[in-house]
This record gives structure tokens, sequence and C-alpha cells, in this order.
């Protein structure tokens, strides 16, 4: 076990905001280890947590967020400002019921490859091991992929020495198909540089397309059996709009970053941030590797600039995990939130308004 690791612990109590300076000299709520089981509140306050990716495994409900913290890095184009260092577990026994923060689980001191900003992460489940996905810049300033392991679902976590080769970019999520098959998604523009990629080169410079030209992508490969690796070559997911063109890169529908994809019934539902119009947006497609047609809002415009969710199935309902910035009010010190879902057999959801 890692020395950082702190001992699990059970939180609960009422939320109290009280007013300190942070590090960017405003004011901003002080963390109080409280959690409400509200549908819609903080899933935890003792820390702010971002990008939430659910997963039911052995009876519960295991949350892998982000762990915001307040920074003294100044704000830019790239996200610096969201300079998170460690990653934490949360789990729970039911829906609303007490939350369990099971510490660091993971730091990035603990990752040969990696330097700073651990951003959105996901985990996957296969024969007894449980992987981390997670996504860190290398000293060199360009976001890689990491692969960890553990026996238990809330960790600790051990890193591969390497990032994942061909896998680039951020915001990993891991899909695993009814035949077993898992396929891992990646990308996010701006500050997830995927606009710095010719192909799978890093180029270094910004080229986005025209706005009528096609929006770019996210990326999609199937992991080797091992899971610690791709077993392809990753490929650019296409969205289409109603009427089978794809959507462009002026198109307020188009890819940002956050992507997620669960199936139902059949249809394969991927679910993604569209970025500056803020929104959880989702599309349907008939494979894990697309086309997927542009269907609607999964989730309106949550408080803070970035939105960022998971669509999980628990016990025959579907919830969506997603985050907002209400108590701190400020866009990099978030928190994760849980609400019940609307979808039907066609995997046509509810719009839900955060
Ligand atoms: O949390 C850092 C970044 O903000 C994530 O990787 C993005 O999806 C956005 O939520």
């Amino acid at each position: 076990m890692p020395p950082h690791r702190r001992a699990a612990q059970v939180v609960a109590g009422a939320v109290v905001m009280t007013a300190l300076v942070g590090c960017q000299g405003e004011p901003v709520p002080e963390p109080t280890g409280g959690v409400s089981g509200e549908p819609g509140a903080p899933l935890v306050d003792g820390i702010f947590t971002a990008d939430p990716s659910g997963h039911v495994w052995a009876g519960g409900l295991y949350v892998y967020p982000s762990h915001d913290v307040p920074t003294d890095v100044a704000p830019d184009d790239d996200g610096s400002q969201y300079d998170m260092r460690d990653y934490h577990v949360l789990s729970m026994g039911r829906p609303g019921g007490p939350v369990t923060d099971h510490g660091v689980v993971l730091d990035v001191a603990d990752v040969p490859w990696a330097e700073k900003q651990l951003w959105a992460p996901d985990a996957a489940h296969k024969d007894g091991t449980y992987y981390l996905y997670f996504p860190a810049k290398a000293p060199d300033g360009v976001f890689r992929i990491g692969v960890a392991t553990s026996t238990d679902p809330a960790g600790p976590f051990v890193a591969q020495p390497e990032p994942m080769a061909g896998a680039y970019s951020i915001d990993p999520a891991v899909f695993t198909d009814a035949d077993g098959a898992s396929y891992l998604y990646t990308g996010g523009l701006r500050g997830g540089q995927l606009q710095r990629y010719d192909g799978d080169t890093y180029t270094g410079r910004d080229v986005y397309p025209a706005d009528d030209e096609p929006a770019i992508g996210p990326r999609v490969a199937r992991l080797s059996d091992d899971m610690l690796q791709l077993a392809e070559p990753a490929r650019e997911v296409v969205l289409l709009d109603e009427d089978g063109v794809p959507l462009t890169q002026g198109d307020p529908r188009r890819f940002f970053e956050a992507s997620w994809m669960f199936a139902t019934g059949g249809t394969y539902c991927f679910m993604y941030s569209t970025g500056d119009t803020h929104r959880l947006a989702y599309a349907t497609g008939g494979s894990p590797y697309g086309p997927f047609t542009y269907r609607g809002t999964v989730l309106d415009p949550v408080q803070g600039w970035t939105t960022h969710g998971s669509v999980v199935e628990w016990d025959g309902a579907w919830y969506l995990l997603y985050h907002s910035a209400a108590r701190s009010g400020r866009d990099n010190l978030r928190d994760v939130r849980m609400v019940r879902l609307e979808l039907g057999p066609d995997g046509t959801i509810a719009t839900v308004t955060p």
C-alpha cells in the first residue's frame, strides 16, 4: 500500500459552507466531510470530485472521479488550472446510501512516466483484476493514457511503468461488450490536445477544421486480452446528424471531450460533452466503433465550464453521474452528483436539468 494512502472513510452529515480564502484569492467553501443522499446533491464534500465514471461491481456502485484541488496555477486555455495529483475511489451499497471515500488510490508520484494533471479516469474489470485508465501529462507537456491495476475495485492501484502505446489525448472510457471484448475511447479538444494530432502523430500545432468541415472525432480501439494495450490502431469515431451527414466543426452538437459508452437492448449509446455549448449529448449506433447518430441532450448545462458524466444501470434502474461547480463557484473545484435517468428501450434518453 503506498504511504500516501489514507484509511477508507465513510462520510455522513450535513453540508456546511464555510468561506475561506483559496489559492486563487477568492473564497471557496471549506470541505466538511459531509454527504447527502439527496438526488443531485454532492456524493461527498470532504474533497472536490469531478468527471465520474460509475461501475456496478460486487453489488455496489464504484465511482472513479477526478480529484479536484485548489491550485496556484493560473487558469489558461489549456486547462492548466485543472491541476489534479491523485485519484480517490468512491463507493456506495445502495442508491442514495452512505458513500465511502476509499482515500488516495493512485498518486502521480507513483506513475513513472507522468508529471501532472491526472484528469478524467475510467475503470474496467476482467478475471479478478480491476484496471484504472487515466490521462496525465508527461514532462514533455503531452497528455498520454496510462493504466494501473488492482485486485480490489477500491484500489490501491499500481501503475504500469509506461503509458499505453498508440493511445493519446485525454478522457479514457472503457466499454466491455456482451461478447467480452473491451474498447477504449479517448479524446478531448483544446486542453485535451486532440487537435494537435495528424492521424496518430502528435504535431504540437493546433489545427481545427473549418466550421463547415467534418468535426474532429474521438478515438476508439479494441483493447488487448490483457487489457493493458491497444489490440489495434485507434480509429476516429464519426458522429452523424439526422440526415446521416457527419457533424461539422461549427455545429454546436459536435464532440468536444468526455466520451462514455453504454449499451441497452442492442443499441450502443455514445455520450459526450459538447464543450463550449456545455451539454452532455448522446448519439446511438449499431457497433461500438460507430458511426453514431446524434439523438439529443442528456444533461443541460451545469454550473461551471466543463461537463462530464457516465451512465450506469443498477438493479434495473438507470442513473446519470455528473459534476457541477455549484458548491465552490470555481470551474476547477467540482462535485460529483447522481440522479435517476429515464431511458427508453430504444435508447431514447429524457433530458436531465441539473
Ligand atoms: O477534469 C479535467 C477535464 O475537465 C476533464 O478531463 C474533462 O473532461 C473536463 O471535465
